[in-house]
């Protein structure tokens, strides 16, 4: 387990790490860049090999329509899926309404 800061080593004498991540402060969305440095027992020091981890928002989002109970005949309405809301890094950016038609 180790807490990785941008642009500090972490050393180990084990060949794996693991990346430590506070769900309340999540690597960014995107491709994040990893490095590795290995030096031999007698002292020599590798080219460094990198590799890119995308994090990625894999998390639907959740819908939350707000309308009103009741409407005169013949009155507009609105309708309000302003509290929809996304977990995973991400947000909503697109709404999609439907009449989806009668109902008994
Ligand atoms: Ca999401």
């Amino acid at each position: 387990m180790a807490n990785f800061v941008i642009g500090t080593d972490i050393s180990t004498e084990t060949p794996t790490i693991e990346v430590t991540v506070d769900p309340s402060k999540p690597l960014p969305i995107g491709r994040q860049r990893f490095r590795l440095v290995v030096v031999d027992d007698s002292g020599n020091v590798s080219q460094g090999d990198e590799v890119d981890v995308i994090v990625a928002d894999q998390t639907a989002p959740t819908a939350v329509l707000g309308a009103p109970r009741v409407v005169a005949s013949g009155s507009s309405f609105k309708l309000d899926g302003s509290k929809s809301f996304d977990a995973g890094g991400g947000r909503v950016v697109k709404y999609v309404w439907t009449y989806v038609g009668p109902q008994t």
